[in-house]
């Protein structure tokens, strides 16, 4: 019996998602949005290219919660996108109102789904989403570091001029300009990056600078766009999630995840180490910091805390 994944938010990221888990013939997918008209409209031009792609799956468009009853998988993107100029942040105010509303609306009909929010500021609004929804903490995580660490790695494939499948490397922490790049467990073909900059192959400088380019990745994609941020990267990372739960791979993957204590922080959610398998993230991975990694994570948590401290000023519902 395939599974149902519910997208709530029909958009540049909703409609990529639709069609990335049609191709893989992941799940049934019901696309929702409260503009009905997009979601009808993408599911439907989507079914229409199952005989081409040759996919078996159920798509349906709606801007009815009862039509999204049950899913085992609900992906989040309802929400407003970057402009030019704007920061992450800056989205706050509007999408904490939306995601309110989301989170209610899941919470009645699907309170057993594994729950991935993509809405930015991403750590605050899926921090916002579990308060809101009352949703387990392990059933509700947040996607941006397998994005982030997706464009650290295609950077310096690019610089290095090596297939990225032979790079390793993530990123930690909050989803903005704190996030931290691990680049003392970045490996290049199994050897760490380190010994490639000692051995001349990359300056120091250019490797700082591409962690720079990643930090600023989502910014340079908005200044091309011009309308809309990235879309194609972000839904593959989303659905690289909803996979390893569906299948139960049990992939360590960088998401924004509760933290109960681990790496010394309690009660927020921010960019981690998880074990995504059938019951949702199932570990907190705790690698070993250097000082100088935890003092860029504490710094990072501060932030994802200092945002969390604004949302609950414009609703002091969030406790
Ligand atoms: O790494 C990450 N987490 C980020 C997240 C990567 C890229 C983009 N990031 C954020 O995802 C972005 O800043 C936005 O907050 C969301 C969605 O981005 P997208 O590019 O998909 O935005 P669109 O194309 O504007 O789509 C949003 C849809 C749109 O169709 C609205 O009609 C719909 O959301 N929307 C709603 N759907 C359901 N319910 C409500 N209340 C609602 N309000 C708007």
């Amino acid at each position: 019996m395939k599974k149902k994944i519910t997208l709530i938010g029909a958009g540049q990221i909703g409609g990529t998602l639709a069609h990335l888990i049609a191709i893989k013939g992941l799940a049934n997918v019901v696309l929702f949005d409260v503009a009905e008209g997009i979601a009808k409209g993408k599911a439907l031009d989507i079914a229409q290219s199952s005989p081409i792609e040759g996919f078996n799956v159920n798509l349906r468009g709606t801007n009815n919660y009862e039509d999204t009853k049950n899913s085992d998988v609900i992906i989040i993107t309802a929400g407003v996108p970057r402009k030019p100029g704007m920061s992450r942040d800056d989205l706050l105010g509007i999408n904490l109102k939306i995601i309110k509303e989301v989170a209610l609306g899941i919470k009645k009909t699907s309170p057993d789904a594994f729950v991935i929010c993509i809405t930015n500021p991403l750590d605050v609004i899926v921090m916002a989403l579990q308060k809101y929804s009352g949703l387990p903490k392990n059933k509700v995580v947040g996607m941006a570091g397998i994005l982030d660490s997706s464009r650290l790695i295609y950077f310096l494939s690019e610089k290095l001029n090596i297939e990225a499948s032979k790079i390793k490397s993530f990123v930690l922490g909050g989803h903005g300009d704190t996030m931290v790049a691990m680049l003392n467990h970045t490996k290049v073909d199994g050897e760490p990056i380190k010994n490639l900059v000692k051995s001349g192959k990359i300056l120091e400088e250019d490797l700082n600078k591409l962690v720079d380019r990643t930090k600023k990745g989502g910014a340079e994609i908005v200044k091309y766009l011009e309308k809309g941020s990235a879309f194609y990267a972000p839904a593959s990372a989303g659905v690289e999630m909803a996979e390893s739960f569906i299948k139960d791979l049990k992939k360590e993957l960088p998401c924004a995840a509760y933290l109960n204590g681990e790496y010394g922080v309690k009660d927020i959610y921010a960019g981690v180490p998880v074990i995504i398998g059938k019951n949702g993230v199932e570990k907190v991975v705790e690698i070993k910091l250097s000082s100088d990694e935890k003092d860029q994570f504490n710094k990072s948590i501060k932030a994802v805390q200092d945002l969390f401290e604004a949302a609950k000023k414009i609703d002091n519902n969030l406790k």
